[in-house]
C-alpha cells in the first residue's frame, strides 16, 4: 500500500516542480487524482487481499485434513459487485482501513468507488449465488463456488435519445486484485470428436478439440469469522504444444492462432446471443466447460481427501452439487461418463452415486425459459454424453413403464412423451416392443377373463377389417393430398433431465413452489413426491443492510441494544415492540434522508435531473421484462401526469403526494419489447421532469447501468418499491426482500416471495393489488374469447402515449402487445389492463398513507422488523440441513 501511494506523491511532487502556471496544475490534478485513487484502489485491495489468503489457507487445509462432506455450488452466474467493502467489513477492518486511508489523503468512499462492478451475471440468480457464498462462508459451512471468469461481464447500459445502447464492459481492465491465478490447477477439455469402443467394449471419446479450463480463485471472507472459502472460476485456454508454430513461421498467423482463438471466446462474454448454431455451440461449450472442469476438481480433492485409496460409494457422502438452474445439468451426463468410462463403474452403480450427489434448483415456471437444446448440436459437440442421456432417458421411460399402467400405446405415448428428456425423437425399438408384448400378454389373459364380456359391443374380426381397409385408404387419400410437414427436430430438455438425475428439486418461494409441483412438473412430482421441496430464497443482511445502510444499521443497532442482528436477523423483530416510540421515529425518518440525499446526489451526477428529497422515493429496479410490468408502472405514471394536468395547481397538490419514481434495469440486448419499455420511461421522464405546471410533485427518473453497486445506493434511500409481476410469474424475487429489510413499504401482487413478505411484515404495511396466481389462466381465457372489457381510464393512459405527448417516438408496437386476444406476446398476455385499474387504485391509496407520516414510518420500521427470515444465513442452513446433508466447520 505505501509503497504504492508514494509513487502517486511523486508524480504529484513532480507535477508541482514542474513550475507550470497554477491552472495547468490544477487540470495536470484532476487528471492525476483519478489515477492516484484507482491506485490507491488496487493497493488496498492488494493488502485486503493478504489477509483473505491467509484465511483461505486455512480454511482449506482444515477441509482438507478433516474431509467433511462439502457442498459444491456450480453456477453461470457470480454478480458479486465490488469487493472491498466488504471485505474490510467482514474483517471488522473497516475503521482501520478508513482511518489508514485518511492519512494518506484519501476516504475509503473515494477509494471504494473505483472498483469495477464484478457483474458476472444478469440479475437475480446470480446475485443469490453470490449471497449464498457469503452466507455460507460466514456460516462456516464447507463449500465452494464455481463458475466461469467471463473476459467481459453483464454489459454497461448506457441511455441515449434512442433508449438503450449496449457497451462492452470490461471489468478487469485494471486487473482483479482480487483473484489468484491458479496456472497450476487445469484440466482438459474436449468438444466434437468420436466415440470408439475397445475390445472389453469399453466406451472412449477421442479426437476432436482439446482446450485447458484454467483455475482462478477469489477467496470469499465470511462475517466475523476466520472461514474464507472459494470461489473458483475458470478461464480457458490451449495447452502450449497445440500453438502451430510452422503456421506462424510461414506467415499464417491467424490459421497459427485459431486454437487460442477458439479457446479464449468460450469465457469472453456471458450469453451469447444463441441464435445461430455457432451461438448455441458456445454457450453449449460453456455450460460443459464449467461442469467438467468443476466436476474433475472436485474428484481431484476427493481422490486426494480419501489418500488415493478411492471408494466411490463414499462420494455422495463427500460430495453435494447443486446446479443452479438447467445451466449446469451437463455434469449429470459428464460425471455419469468419468464414473462409467475413467473409473471402470458400472452403469447401475455410476447412476446410483450421480443421483445421490446431485440436486437442482428452479428459478423460472416461463417456458421459454426452461432450456432445450437441438440434439443433434448437442451430438456433434458432445458425442459421448448424447449417448448417456439416450441411455438415461431410456432408462426413465421404462421405469415409467413398469411403475404405471397404460390403457393404451397412445397413452402410454402420450405421458412418456411429456416427460422424458428427449423431445421428438422415437421411442426405442426396445421400449416398444416391450410394451407391444406386454399387451399381447394381457390380451392373451383378456381373453380368458369374463369381463370379456364386456366387449360384446365391439365389431367382429370381420368388420373390424372392413373398417381398417377404408381408414387405411382415407390416410392414404389425405398424405397425397398434403404436402409432407418437416418432422420437428429432436430436443433435449434440460430441466427434464435435472429432475429426473437430481435426488432432490426445489423452487425458491413457497408459491413458486407449488406451482412447480402442481403445474411445471406435476408428472413427476406424482412419482417422486418426496423429491421436491421449497427452499425460499434470502439475501445477506452484511451486504445489504449493514454495510450499505451504516445510518440505519446505527439507529437498528441502538434500538434493539446490540449488532448481533447482523448474524441473528430474528433479533430485528424485537423493532416492533418500538415501533411507536417517537424518538425512534425521527432517528429512522433521519437515516432515511441520510440516504435519500445520498441518491439525489447520485442522480444529479448521472442524470442531470434534480430531485426533491422530500417526496416519496418509489422506486422499481430488476431486469426490464414484460412480466415484471414496468410497462404497468409507466402507464400509472402517464395516467397520473394526465390527471394532473388537468387540475388546477390546488387539486394538483390536494390530491397528489410529491413522488420521485425511479426506474433502473437492463433490457436484454435482443429483447426489442423490453427495449422499447426503456424508451418509453426515458421519454415519459424528458417529458414530465421538464414540465414545470408539474415541478417538485412528479418526477420520472431511469437510473443508468443498474448493478449491485447502483442498487447499494438506490436501496437504503427507497421508501416505496415496486414487485408487480403478473402473478405467477416471479419465482421469488429477491430484491423485495432487500428492500423490505431497509425499510421500504412494498406495493406488489401476490407473487413469488412477496407472498412470504405480507405475511411476515403485516397486510397492513403492505399495499397488495392485482389478480391472483390461480386466476391467472381463466383471465388470458376470458380475453381470448374476447370477454375482456379494459377499463377507461386504461385505454385514457395508452390514448395519451398514443397522442404524441412523450415524443415523436411511435410506440404502436409497445402498446399493440396489449390489444388484440392473440396468445404469446400479444392480447396483453401479462394482463396489464387487467390489473391497471387496481393498481392505480393502490397507488392513491399509497399518496394517502404518506401523507400521514407517523403512520408511515411505522408501517417502514415494521417492515424491517418483519424481514428476519429473508436472510440468506436462514436459506443455506436450510439447505445444508435438508438438501446437502453438510455440517459447519469452524476455523480455530
Ligand atoms: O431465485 C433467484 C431469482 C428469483 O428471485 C427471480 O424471481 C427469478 O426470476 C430468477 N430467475 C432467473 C431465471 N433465469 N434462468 N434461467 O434468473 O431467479
Amino acid at each position: 500500500l505505501l509503497h504504492h501511494l508514494a509513487n502517486c506523491l511523486y508524480v504529484r511532487l513532480q507535477v508541482r516542480l514542474s513550475k507550470k502556471p497554477f491552472e495547468k496544475m490544477a487540470y495536470l490534478d484532476e487528471v492525476m487524482y483519478p489515477v492516484m485513487l484507482t491506485a490507491a484502489y488496487v493497493a488496498t485491495a492488494q493488502s485486503v487481499r493478504d489477509a483473505l489468503i491467509e484465511r483461505w489457507n486455512k480454511t482449506y487445509e482444515l477441509f482438507q485434513t478433516t474431509n467433511p462432506k462439502q457442498a459444491y455450488y456450480l453456477s453461470m452466474e457470480f454478480l458479486q459487485g465490488r469487493a472491498l467493502l466488504n471485505a474490510v467489513g467482514n474483517l471488522e477492518l473497516k475503521d482501520a482501513y478508513a482511518e489508514a486511508l485518511t492519512k494518506l489523503g484519501y476516504t475509503l468512499e473515494n477509494v471504494i468507488e473505483k472498483e469495477p462492478d464484478a457483474a458476472l451475471g444478469n440479475g437475480g440468480l446470480g446475485r443469490l449465488a453470490s449471497c449464498f457464498l457469503d452466507s455460507l462462508a460466514t456460516l462456516n459451512y464447507p463449500a465452494w463456488g464455481y463458475g466461469l471468469r467471463y473476459r467481459y461481464g453483464l454489459f454497461h447500459q448506457n441511455i441515449t435519445s434512442e433508449g438503450q445502447e449496449e457497451v462492452a464492459e470490461s471489468w478487469l481492465e485494471i486487473g482483479n486484485p482480487w483473484e489468484i491465478p491458479r496456472l497450476d490447477i487445469s484440466y482438459p477439455i474436449k468438444f466434437f470428436g468420436e466415440v470408439i469402443e475397445d475390445s472389453d467394449g469399453k466406451k472412449q471419446w477421442v479426437n476432436g478439440e482439446n482446450v485447458q479450463a484454467v483455475a482462478y480463485d477469489l477467496p470469499i471472507p465470511g462475517y466475523k469469522t476466520k472461514n474464507t472459502i472459494n470461489l473458483r472460476l475458470w478461464s480457458t485456454s490451449v495447452p502450449a504444444e497445440i500453438f502451430n508454430l510452422s503456421a506462424f513461421n510461414s506467415g499464417n498467423h491467424d490459421e497459427a492462432n485459431k486454437a487460442h482463438a477458439n479457446a479464449s471466446k468460450i469465457c469472453n462474454i456471458l450469453y451469447p446471443g444463441d441464435d445461430t448454431v455457432e451461438g448455441k455451440i458456445l454457450r453449449l461449450k460453456q455450460q460443459y466447460t464449467l461442469c467438467s472442469a468443476s466436476l474433475q476438481d472436485i474428484i481431484a480433492h476427493f481422490k486426494k481427501r480419501s489418500n488415493n485409496i478411492v471408494n466411490w460409494s463414499d462420494f455422495p457422502n463427500k460430495v453435494a452439487l447443486q446446479m443452479n438452474d438447467t445451466h449446469p445439468t451437463l455434469s449429470v451426463p459428464e460425471l455419469m461418463r468419468i464414473l462409467l468410462d475413467l473409473e471402470g463403474l458400472s452403469w447401475e452403480k455410476a447412476w446410483e452415486i450421480t443421483q445421490k450427489t446431485v440436486a437442482y434448483t428452479n428459478h423460472t415456471v416461463l417456458p421459454e425459459a426452461l432450456e432445450r437444446w437441438p440434439l443433434e448440436i448437442m451430438k456433434m459437440l458432445l458425442p459421448r454424453h448424447v449417448e448417456i442421456i439416450e441411455k438415461i432417458d431410456e432408462q426413465f421411460i421404462l421405469s415409467i413403464f413398469e411403475s404405471q399402467h397404460f390403457a393404451d400405446k397412445k397413452t402410454f405415448e402420450e405421458t412418456v412423451n411429456k416427460m422424458r428428456i428427449l423431445e421428438n425423437h422415437e421411442l426405442s425399438p426396445s421400449v416398444i416392443s416391450l410394451f407391444d408384448s406386454s399387451r399381447e400378454e394381457s390380451d392373451e389373459v383378456s381373453v380368458s377373463e369374463p369381463e370379456d364380456a364386456e366387449g360384446e359391443n365391439e365389431p367382429t374380426d370381420d368388420e373390424g377389417e372392413n373398417d381398417t381397409d377404408v381408414e387405411s385408404l382415407e390416410k392414404e387419400v389425405k398424405t397425397i393430398a398434403k404436402p409432407p410437414v418437416a418432422k420437428p427436430p429432436g430436443m433435449v430438455r434440460m430441466a427434464n433431465l435435472c429432475v429426473i438425475s437430481g435426488h432432490t428439486v426445489n423452487g425458491v418461494a413457497a408459491i413458486h413452489s407449488e406451482i412447480v409441483k402442481n403445474e411445471v412438473f406435476n408428472d413427476f412430482y406424482k412419482i417422486w413426491p418426496s423429491k421436491f421441496q421449497n427452499k425460499t430464497n434470502g439475501v445477506t443482511p452484511r451486504r445489504w443492510l449493514y454495510f450499505c445502510n451504516p445510518e440505519l444499521s446505527k439507529v437498528i443497532t441502538k434500538w434493539v441494544g446490540s449488532e448481533d442482528w447482523v448474524l441473528k436477523t430474528d433479533e430485528l423483530a424485537k423493532l416492533r415492540q418500538v415501533a411507536d416510540n417517537e424518538e425512534l421515529h425521527k432517528e429512522w425518518r433521519q437515516a432515511k434522508r441520510t440516504s435519500k440525499l445520498k441518491l439525489a446526489a447520485y442522480i444529479k451526477e448521472k442524470t442531470g435531473y434534480t430531485i426533491n428529497p422530500d417526496a416519496l422515493f418509489d422506486i422499481q429496479v430488476k431486469r426490464i421484462h414484460e412480466y415484471k410490468r414496468q410497462f404497468l408502472n409507466i402507464l400509472g405514471l402517464v395516467y397520473r401526469y394526465k390527471k394532473m394536468k388537468e387540475m388546477t395547481p390546488e387539486e394538483r397538490k390536494a390530491k397528489y403526494t410529491p413522488r420521485v419514481c425511479i426506474f433502473g434495469g437492463k433490457a436484454f440486448a435482443t429483447y426489442v419489447q423490453a427495449k422499447r419499455i426503456v424508451k418509453l420511461i426515458t421519454d415519459v421522464g424528458a417529458t414530465v421532469n421538464n414540465d414545470p405546471e408539474i415541478g417538485d410533485l412528479l418526477k420520472v427518473i431511469f437510473v443508468p447501468d443498474y448493478n449491485v453497486s447502483v442498487a447499494e445506493v438506490l436501496i437504503p434511500a427507497s421508501e416505496l418499491s415496486e414487485h408487480i409481476s403478473t402473478a405467477g410469474m416471479e419465482a421469488s424475487g429477491t430484491s423485495n426482500m432487500k428492500f423490505a429489510m431497509n425499510g421500504c413499504v412494498l406495493i406488489g401482487t401476490l407473487d413469488g416471495a412477496n407472498v412470504e413478505i405480507r405475511e411476515c411484515v403485516g397486510e397492513e404495511n403492505f399495499f397488495l393489488f392485482g389478480a391472483y396466481a390461480h386466476e391467472i389462466a381463466g383471465l388470458r381465457k376470458e380475453r381470448q374469447e374476447g370477454k375482456f372489457k379494459p377499463d377507461k381510464r386504461f385505454e385514457e393512459a395508452k390514448a395519451y402515449v398514443k397522442s404524441g405527448v412523450f415524443g415523436t417516438y411511435d410506440y404502436k408496437d409497445l402498446l399493440g402487445s396489449l390489444e388484440g386476444n392473440e396468445g404469446f406476446g400479444r392480447g396483453d398476455y401479462f394482463l396489464v389492463g387487467k390489473d391497471f385499474p387496481a393498481y392505480i387504485e393502490c397507488q392513491d391509496q399509497v399518496d394517502e398513507a404518506y401523507k400521514d407520516i407517523e403512520r408511515w414510518t411505522k408501517m417502514s420500521i415494521l417492515n424491517t422488523a418483519g424481514s428476519a427470515m429473508f436472510s440468506s444465513d436462514r436459506t443455506i442452513h436450510q439447505y445444508a440441513n435438508e438438501i446437502w446433508d453438510i455440517k459447519p466447520l469452524p476455523v480455530p
